[in-house]
């Protein structure tokens, strides 16, 4: 079994009140139960959700998932795109991490264009609305299940 770890950042305990045209109609719970469903259905993989407002404690779920995860599957919202701490913590534990992002941060505003949680993460995936979650986790398995 591979252990994967689906962190959520900022706001995203919000999806689904407002703004379902970019972010859909789907609830956090619901996210979490659909993306659960679909890793079940795989087999080989148990994932365990977190989410955080909070900078600190995603930075300090990041530290404590080294030696217990295999994968993370991380979308840090807002954090995405200042955040050099997480990345910091992303490359002082090296577990292989997916980041995703449920709108395609590349067709929106200017200051969503860039990661810099990118360089510490083995894939980007955007853009394809909470089946992304699922294709993180799917890539992660191919490309590093023992
Ligand atoms: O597209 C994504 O998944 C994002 O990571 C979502 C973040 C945003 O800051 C990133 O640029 C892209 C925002 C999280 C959700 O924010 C909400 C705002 C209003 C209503 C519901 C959610």
């Amino acid at each position: 079994m591979m252990k994967i770890l689906v962190i959520n950042g900022p706001n995203l305990n919000m999806l689904g009140i407002r703004e379902p045209g970019i972010y859909g109609k789907t609830d956090y719970n619901a996210l979490c139960d659909y993306v659960k469903e679909e890793a079940s259905k795989m087999g080989d993989v148990s994932v365990e959700f977190f989410q955080s407002n909070h900078e600190g404690a995603i930075i300090d779920k990041i530290q404590e998932a080294y030696g217990v995860f295999d994968g993370i599957v991380l979308n840090a919202g807002a954090y995405t795109h200042y955040s050099y701490a997480i990345l910091d913590a992303l490359k002082a534990v090296g577990i292989p991490t997916a980041e995703v992002h449920i709108s395609d941060i590349h067709a929106r505003e200017e200051f969503r264009h860039n990661s810099v949680i990118k360089a510490a993460c083995c894939v980007q995936i955007c853009g394809k609305g909470i089946a992304g979650y699922v294709e993180a986790i799917n890539y992660l398995r191919e490309n590093y299940n023992k």
